[in-house]
């Protein structure tokens, strides 16, 4: 396989990435990379610390020239969530920032420093310990990235070289995503979205990426259009935030209609944020669809109809089907006939690591199934229009399982029993609500305690937003809770 990151080899002198105050060239990328992948000789399995910094572009950077899969540590995983993927992924060391501090957790393993001013061999010349980049064999894993499931812990992905090289180029090519690019955006590094493609993808076409560190409006307005970004890529939320202050913010107005796409994705964009964005701008945002087990399915092409509400149609390479309930294969473009989304392609993922029945399940026969539910419009436009799953929340683009926030409420004392359902939030998509039967009725824990219960145990994203106590759960004649019959009988 060629390098997946062809300018990193050449050693351009153009700005590769920005943050904060770091910024760095490919020379120099591929310098501080090249020197940490030397010290990667050896190390089957590495985690990154993933803070929202250059350093965490240039740890992976180093362990894809290096041939070693990187898993992205979210830095505010609770105890619970971190051990667990610690435990199931078994890294040899953790590369974090000299300056960062790491939790218990990771104390055991040896840590690397990552130093993005640091100077070592030229990638492809071989990596220290002699790997040369393009002998890596391609379906050879690339990163390992959790994502939650209806219970459970979070399952490891793994994602090959092939993968990440085939849907970074599917994306390109349908977005004429080019190294004139300048990528915009502020999205957690450790999962798909922000990491594969809001940092890889701009390396890989030899473009300029600018995180932001954090998301704000106001950095959106001052990087994008006069700024010299030309992409913006956010969730749902961001856009929403954005839509909000378009009324009274001229210069994000500007900021937006000076760019040459937005892209949103991770969930959907309701049509009122689409046609907000489009009112003040005149600039209509791109909905892309992908999954971290398909990396990306389908989007909308820029300069075509926009078309709020739908995903657009599957990308170069990518077969998409929908199948009813009972397997069948549905043949219907008429916007009404609903069956689950399967995909197949060079985009998909290799399998859960140390999980052969749930990646067993996951397919039937070569086909991915997604477990979303959709619609063809007649020109094979697809309409996302719900989820197999009830028990899948997302929430800030997040994907959260019931089931394991469920287990973390029942582990606080004072909860005799929990149900977690999602609510629709007009900022968040939907925010998580417990139901919470207290241990002691006279005495119900606090809704904040609980919140940071399940933060420090999981993540603060997993945290919910609003706790809802009743007396008892309504539950059928078998026992099993009723998450249908909740929001009647809760209060707060
Ligand atoms: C709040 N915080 C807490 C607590 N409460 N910390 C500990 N304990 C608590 N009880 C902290 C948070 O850590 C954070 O700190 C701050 O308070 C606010 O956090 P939060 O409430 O989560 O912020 P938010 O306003 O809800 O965030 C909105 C957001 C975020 C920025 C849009 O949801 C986000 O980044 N979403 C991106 C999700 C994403 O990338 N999904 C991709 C996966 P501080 O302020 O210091 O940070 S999907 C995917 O990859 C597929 C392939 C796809 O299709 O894309
Ligand atoms: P994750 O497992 O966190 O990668 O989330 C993948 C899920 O996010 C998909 O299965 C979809 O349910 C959802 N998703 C991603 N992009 C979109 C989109 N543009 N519109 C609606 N849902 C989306």
């Amino acid at each position: 396989m060629s390098v997946l990151f062809p300018a990193v080899a050449a050693r351009s002198d153009r700005p590769a990435l920005r943050c904060g105050a770091d910024s760095l060239t490919y020379g120099e990328l591929a310098r501080a990379a090249g020197a940490l992948a030397a010290r990667l000789d050896g190390v089957e399995r590495v985690a990154v610390w993933a803070t929202p910094t250059a350093r965490t572009a240039v740890a992976v950077v180093a362990a894809l020239l290096a041939g070693v899969p990187a898993v992205p540590l979210n830095p505010r995983t609770g105890e619970r969530e971190l051990a667990h993927i610690l435990g199931d992924s078994a890294p040899g060391a953790v590369l974090a920032g000299a300056e960062d501090t790491l939790p218990e957790g990771l104390a055991k393993l040896p840590r690397i420093d990552v130093e993005p001013d640091a100077t070592g061999p030229a990638p492809g010349a071989g990596t220290g310990g002699g790997t040369r980049e393009k002998d890596i064999d391609p379906e050879s894993p690339a990163l390992i990235v959790y994502t939650s499931g209806t219970t459970g812990p979070p399952k490891g992905v793994l994602l090959s070289r092939r993968a990440v090289a085939a849907s970074l180029d599917a994306l390109a090519e349908a977005w004429a995503w080019t190294s004139d690019d300048v990528l915009v955006h502020a999205l957690p590094l450790f999962h798909v979205h922000g990491l594969v493609l809001g940092i890889l993808g701009p390396l890989r076409r030899g473009g300029e990426v600018r995180h932001l560190g954090a998301f704000s409006v106001e950095g959106v307005a001052r990087e994008l259009g006069a700024g010299g970004g030309t992409v913006l890529f956010g969730v749902p939320t961001m856009y929403h935030r954005l839509a909000d202050a378009l009324s009274h913010d001229e210069g994000l107005v500007r900021a937006l209609a000076g760019a040459r796409l937005l892209v949103s994705g991770s969930a959907a964009l309701p049509v009122r944020d689409h046609e907000r964005i489009a009112a003040a701008t005149g600039r209509t945002v791109v909905e892309r669809y992908g999954m971290s087990e398909t990396l990306m399915n389908t989007s909308v092409r820029p300069g075509g109809e926009p078309r709020p509400g739908t995903v657009g149609t599957p990308l170069p390479g990518v077969d998409l089907r929908l199948v009813d309930e009972d397997g069948s294969v549905l043949g219907a473009y008429d916007g009404e006939t609903v069956g689950e989304v399967q995909v197949r392609g060079p985009n998909l993922f290799s399998g859960y690591l140390n999980r052969p029945e749930a990646t067993a399940e996951a397919f039937d026969g070569d086909w991915f199934r997604t477990g979303d539910m959709a619609v063809r419009e007649a020109d094979g436009t697809v309409r996302l229009v719900g989820r197999r799953a009830t028990d899948l929340i997302k929430s800030g683009g997040y994907k959260i399982g019931a089931g394991e926030i469920e287990n973390a409420l029942l582990d606080h004392p004072g909860v005799r029993e929990a149900a977690v359902t999602g609510e629709p939030d007009p900022d968040l998509g939907e925010r998580i609500v417990a139901w919470v039967v207290p241990a002691d009725a006279s005495a119900p824990p606090a809704g904040t305690e609980l919140a940071d219960h399940v933060a420090g145990l999981l993540a603060p994203h997993k945290r919910p937003r609003a706790v809802r106590y009743l007396d008892a759960l309504p539950r059928n004649d078998m026992g099993k809770v009723l998450k249908k019959a909740l929001p009647a009988a809760g209060r707060t």
